[in-house]
C-alpha cells in the first residue's frame, strides 16, 4: 500500500473510534495509537525520509495535516468529556419541581355505551360471558340452524381463516358454548368484537361490536321477551321512549322479530335521522328455535328461551349523534375526548 493510501486508512479508522469515545482513558489510548511515538501517524511521518522528492512533499503535508486535525479532534472531545463530568458532580434532582401532568384519557365510546347496555341487563338478571373470537363452523352456524346454503354462509360474509376456522361473525357462538357447559335456568348476554367482510363506507366496517343475549328456562315466553327489550329501551333511551315490533326472520330464533324504538330525536313525529317515519331500528330477537336446543342437547319440550342481538355501533351513533362509524376506530384524540 503507498504512503499516501496508508493516510486515508488511518484518517478513516482515527474518525470511527473518536467518535464511540465516551471516557478520558479511551481518549488517551487513542492519541497513543495514532500521535505516540510509535503511533501509526508517527510512523508514516517516520518513514517519510526514504521516499522519493515528489512523494515527501505530497505524503509529508497530508501527514502534517493529519496530525493537527487528530490532535484539534482530541482536544475537542477532551472538553466536551470534561464538561459532562462536572455536570455529572454538580447536578442534583431537585425533588421539589412539579412533576409532569398525566393526562387521564377518556373511556371509548363504544365501551361506554356497551358498559350502559351490560348494566342494564346486569341489574335485570343477566350475567356476562364472553367466549372465542376464532371459531368453528359448528358454533357459529351449524348449532344456530344456519345450514350450508344459507347466504350468510357464503364466504362473501364471513372471514374464513381456513377449511375449518372462520372470524365470529356474531357473538352467538357464546350462547352455544354456554349452553354446553350449563343447564337451564340460565339469563346471559355477550358482549364483543365481530366480524364481517362488508365493504367499509360510513354505516359498514368489517369489525364491530355486538351484544346479544340469551334466557332459557321453563315457561319462558314471547311476553318476558317483550318486557325485557321495553325495560331496556326505556333504560337506555329514556322513559319516554315507545318499543314496537315487526315479524321477521332469523335460523336461529321462531318466531323472529326486529325491534324499533320511537326516534330519540324527534319522539316519533319524523326526521331526517329515522327518515321521517319515526321509528328506529335498534334490535333483532325471537324466542330460541328448537332446533338450536337439539344440538346443544337440552330438552326442547321442557325448556323454553329468548334470544335478541343488537349492534353497539348503531346506538351509539344514535346516542352522540355520530354520522360516521369509522370516527370510532381511527383513534383521533380530538374525537375520542369529548366522550368524558
Ligand atoms: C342462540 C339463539 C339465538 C341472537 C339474535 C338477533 C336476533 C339480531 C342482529 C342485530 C344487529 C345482529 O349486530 S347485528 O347485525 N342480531 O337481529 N340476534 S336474535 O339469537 C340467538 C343467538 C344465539 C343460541
Amino acid at each position: 500500500m503507498d504512503s499516501m493510501a496508508k493516510l486515508a486508512e488511518i484518517e478513516q479508522s482515527f474518525k470511527k473510534e473518536v467518535e464511540t469515545c465516551h471516557d478520558i482513558q479511551h481518549l488517551e489510548d487513542i492519541r497513543i495509537k495514532y500521535l505516540g511515538r510509535k503511533g501509526e501517524l508517527t510512523t508514516v511521518l517516520r518513514s517519510i525520509s526514504s521516499l522519493s522528492i515528489q512523494e515527501k512533499k505530497e505524503v509529508g503535508r497530508q501527514a502534517n495535516i493529519l496530525k493537527n486535525l487528530f490532535s484539534d479532534k482530541l482536544t475537542e472531545v477532551k472538553e466536551v468529556i470534561d464538561d459532562k463530568r462536572e455536570l455529572q458532580k454538580t447536578a442534583r434532582i431537585d425533588v421539589t419541581l412539579p412533576g409532569i401532568p398525566v393526562k387521564p384519557g377518556t373511556v371509548h365510546p363504544i365501551t361506554k355505551i356497551m358498559s350502559q347496555i351490560n348494566d342494564i341487563f346486569i341489574s335485570l338478571g343477566f350475567r356476562i360471558a364472553e367466549g372465542p373470537e376464532i371459531e368453528s363452523e359448528f358454533y357459529n352456524f351449524e348449532a344456530l340452524n344456519i345450514p350450508l346454503d344459507h347466504p350468510s354462509r357464503d364466504a362473501f360474509d364471513t372471514f374464513y381463516l381456513d377449511d375449518k376456522y372462520l372470524l365470529r361473525s356474531h357473538t352467538s357462538n357464546v350462547q352455544i358454548h354456554v349452553m354446553q357447559n350449563q343447564s337451564p335456568p340460565l339469563q346471559v348476554i355477550m358482549p364483543g368484537r365481530v366480524y364481517r367482510p362488508d365493504a367499509v363506507d360510513a354505516t359498514h366496517s368489517f369489525m364491530f361490536h355486538q351484544v346479544e343475549g340469551l334466557m332459557v328456562g321453563e315457561n319462558i315466553k314471547f311476553p318476558n321477551l317483550k318486557g325485557v327489550l321495553e325495560t331496556f329501551c326505556k333504560s337506555m333511551f329514556g322513559s319516554e321512549t315507545k318499543t314496537r315490533m315487526r315479524p321477521h326472520f332469523f335460523p336461529f330464533t321462531e318466531p323472529s322479530a326486529e325491534v324499533d324504538i320511537s326516534c330519540i330525536i324527534c319522539k316519533g313525529k319524523g326526521c331526517r335521522v329515522c327518515s321521517g317515519n319515526g321509528w328506529l331500528e335498534i334490535l333483532g330477537a325471537g324466542m330460541v328455535n328448537p332446533k338450536v336446543f337439539q344440538a346443544v342437547g337440552y330438552d326442547a319440550k321442557k325448556y323454553s328461551g329468548f334470544a335478541f342481538g343488537m349492534g353497539v355501533e348503531r346506538i351509539a351513533m344514535l346516542v352522540y349523534g355520530i354520522e360516521d362509524i369509522r370516527l370510532f376506530y381511527e383513534n383521533d384524540i380530538r374525537f375520542l375526548k369529548q366522550f368524558v
